[in-house]
């Protein structure tokens, strides 16, 4: 598809002004992705954290079936490629702005795009970094390094030869300051996988190839992949031919039997990806490979390099790289890379090499060998470390020694392959589940819960979609999660069982967050939240319906003691705001032990009267819940027995967690979820409640409320700290 040029000036395209240089729609026809896409971003530079001098391009584009749409888009600056600045908008059905990825922190602050730095020095700094034989230098480009920080001036220069073992192609790109001519980075272009080899690994396999004057090994069915033998040389590479269409033998006595190998996991990568994925090819036209055997002499490796994949022949050529899982992480690079260009290296590296061993593992399992049966390791069958042991764990990489089966800090530097695992073992545990597996045991990192599996499937369109959608070239680990669950909750919902073994795989690899799933502790008897079921007349509250289904319900018929619902309060969420003259009828609730939540905040500065969050009305006595002045709560019963209990809890005038639990003997009051005060009361009686914002019209709330929750017992520690945690983080509170 034609990609199409969404060129726009950052100060216009936050102001709005600009319109689209995309062909406008029919008239009633819904706009196209792309130019959805780019109107979104004219109106919505902050979400990408655009910069005066900010210009974007448009690149790939998804549409999801009910219309949503997914636009890349590469961004310049000043006229300069802009590394780690490219984003992904997410539009609606019909094509609202609905969120955008970015991976900048902020907009671009560059002082001067005129290098101090000359190019020449740069190149000879780029060939310093090179080790091996270098071949050629190319001309340094200036672009803008963004992938940390503010953004930088920079030189990339693409180095090219062979590195020190004489056979292995190199593509070094080195990244330079502009500035101070240091190197920020250098990674090599050349993906190679630690695997191992043997022969004909698969079994007696069915190969798909043609035939004119003889059969060659080229397969229409799969996008004309072709193979070919190197005969352990380096350049040219000769397409195997047959005569009766039966290849090799089943030893390396027959050349074309590790062919054979090489030419069914191109073909099944092929159908892999075509027939799970709906990707035809690494291109998506429907192209294949060229896949590369007997490649130089004990040639411990395999590698991809942007074209075609070649293999190795192992250690003392008798073991080649052309197992399944070694095939598909190799040609995975070229779905992966075509999906997004990880930058290979740190965190964003070790997430690429991840991706191919995720693809690797797929692809062995889809191809259900006789001699090869899926498995969670990588390289079990060829023997590239020499001692017969696999090149990776999946379901525990630190197996190897080497790899990082938990995140940490360390990751980032520990190299590509060893910071895979991290992704290797997130992937497992989400397919499989931690503890014992058919797999191998998969132990969980830190004090996180154990995982139970999803399925292989399901972690595959997940992996994939992210990959499609929601990562860019500099995502971390942690935007791996942000990522992953975003795609999740496309494919089986927000806080979906799926959604959240997603969020417990990654907490298992210690890649931590706070459950995103939160929900308050289940049993209450009243449960009010100003984003549910709130009915407004005019902007003023009629009906306020209780949320925990023992219809508690709140309501004001008099409009002049309506409080309002004002919008986007507190962390974007709305509340009830009453004014010092306005309250709700609540059908009563009269629990004998309880504990109450309340998150809102007092905006009286005068130390008196009280604000009543909860009182009663008519006969009921003097029982309230209230904001006793600008610093201190209150709590009194005297209808029960609960003497005023008044508790410093810091200023009142600021969104908190306000909370009380009384067990019989002991109320105590907690902010946030700290204790605030303990004191010894016996009740003689229920508490009763009928009213919100007074108490027998007097002492009005002036203040917001967001949320209350009651319920008819002293919460256990762990409910009331799981209550907690759900208004703390739906709330952004402390
Ligand atoms: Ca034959
Ligand atoms: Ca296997
Ligand atoms: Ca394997
Ligand atoms: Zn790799």
């Amino acid at each position: 598809m034609r990609r199409t040029l969404a060129s726009i000036g950052a100060a216009l395209l936050v102001a709005g002004l600009l319109t689209s240089t995309t062909t406008a729609p029919a008239a009633g026809a819904p706009p196209s992705p792309v130019a959805a896409a780019a109107k979104a971003l004219q109106q919505h530079g902050p979400a990408v954290q655009a910069a005066t001098g900010d210009a974007f391009a448009a690149g790939r584009s998804v549409v999801d079936a009910d219309g949503g749409g997914h636009v890349r888009f590469t961004r310049t600056h000043r006229g300069l490629a802009v590394r780690g600045g490219d984003v992904v908008v997410h539009t609606a059905p019909g094509g609202a702005f609905e969120s955008a990825t970015s991976g900048l922190a902020a907009p671009l602050a560059v002082p001067t795009v005129t290098p101090a730095v000359p190019a020449a020095d740069a190149a000879a700094t780029a060939r310093k970094a090179f080790a091996g034989q270098i071949t050629s230098t190319g001309t340094p480009t200036l672009l803008i390094d963004a992938t940390t920080g503010p953004g930088r001036l920079a030189w990339e220069t693409v180095v090219r030869g062979m590195t020190l073992d004489k056979q292995t192609p190199s593509v070094l790109h080195v990244v330079t300051d502009a500035g101070s001519g240091t190197v920020i980075e250098a990674w090599d272009e050349i993906e190679t996988v630690l695997g191992t080899g043997n022969t004909f690994y698969a079994g007696t396999v069915p190969l798909d190839t043609t035939f004119t004057t003889s059969y060659a090994m080229i397969d229409p069915s799969h996008g004309n992949n072709r193979t070919c033998t190197m005969n352990h040389g380096t350049s040219a590479c000769i397409t195997f031919t047959d005569a009766d269409n039966i290849w090799g033998n089943g030893t390396l006595a027959d050349q074309a039997t590790v062919g054979a190998d090489a030419h069914f996991t191109a073909a099944v990568t092929y159908d892999y990806f075509k027939n799970v994925h709906g990707r035809a090819g690494i291109t998506g036209s429907g192209a294949g490979i060229v896949s590369r055997v007997h490649y130089g002499s004990n040639f411990n490796n395999a590698f991809w390099d942007g074209t075609q994949i070649t293999y190795g022949d192992g250690i003392g050529n008798a073991k080649p790289f052309t197992s399944l899982d070694v095939g598909g992480h190799e040609i995975g690079h070229g779905y992966t890379n075509a999906l997004v260009a990880l930058t290979y290296t740190g965190e964003s590296g070790g997430i690429n090499e991840a991706s191919s061993d995720i693809w690797g593992t797929a692809v062995e399992f889809t191809a259900a060998a006789p001699g090869d049966p899926g498995d969670y390791l990588i390289g079990e069958e060829i023997d590239m470390l020499g001692t017969g042991e696999p090149v990776r764990y999946m379901f525990d990489p630190a197996l190897d020694g080497v790899a990082h089966s938990c995140w940490s800090p360390a990751t980032a530097g520990a190299g590509n392959h060893a910071a895979a695992g991290v992704g290797d073992h997130f992937f497992f545990d989400l397919a499989e589940g931690t503890g014992f597996t058919p797999y191998g045991y998969s132990p969980v990192c830190g004090t996180a819960a154990p995982v139970i599996g999803i399925g292989r499937a399901k972690a595959e369109k997940i992996w994939y979609r992210a990959l499609n959608l929601y990562f860019v070239s500099n995502t971390t680990y942690a935007g791996a999660r942000v990522g992953t669950l975003a795609a999740t909750a496309d494919l089986y919902g927000r806080c979906s069982a799926e959604y959240r073994t997603v969020h417990a795989a990654w907490n298992a690899v210690n890649v931590l967050a706070d459950d995103p799933c939160a929900a308050p502790a289940t049993g209450s008897m009243l449960w009010l939240r100003a984003d549910a079921g709130v009915a407004t007349s005019g902007g003023l509250v009629t009906n306020w319906l209780d949320q925990s289904g023992t219809a508690h319900h709140a309501s004001q018929a008099v409009a002049a003691l309506q409080p309002t619902l004002v919008a986007g309060v507190v962390n974007g969420k709305p509340v009830v705001r009453f004014g010092g003259a306005q309250s709700l009828n609540l059908t009563t609730v009269n629990p004998t032990r309880f504990t109450v939540f309340v998150v809102g905040k007092n905006s009286r500065t005068a130390s008196t009267p009280p604000g009543a969050i909860l009182g009663g009305i008519g006969a009921n006595p003097n029982n309230q819940l209230r904001w006793e002045n600008p610093t201190q709560s209150g709590v009194l019963g005297t209808g029960n027995g609960i003497p005023l209990t008044v508790t410093t809890v810091g200023s009142t005038g600021a969104f908190h967690a306000l909370s009380v639990r009384y067990d019989g003997a002991t109320l105590r009051v907690y902010r946030d979820g700290v204790l605030k005060s303990s004191t010894a009361v016996v009740s003689t009686g229920p508490w009763l409640l009928n009213n919100i914002g007074s108490y027998l019209a007097t002492n009005y709330l002036l203040g917001d409320v967001a949320e209350i929750l009651v319920y008819p017992s002293a919460l256990t520690e762990g409910n009331r700290s799981t209550t907690n945690n759900y208004l703390r983080l739906k709330y952004a509170l402390p």
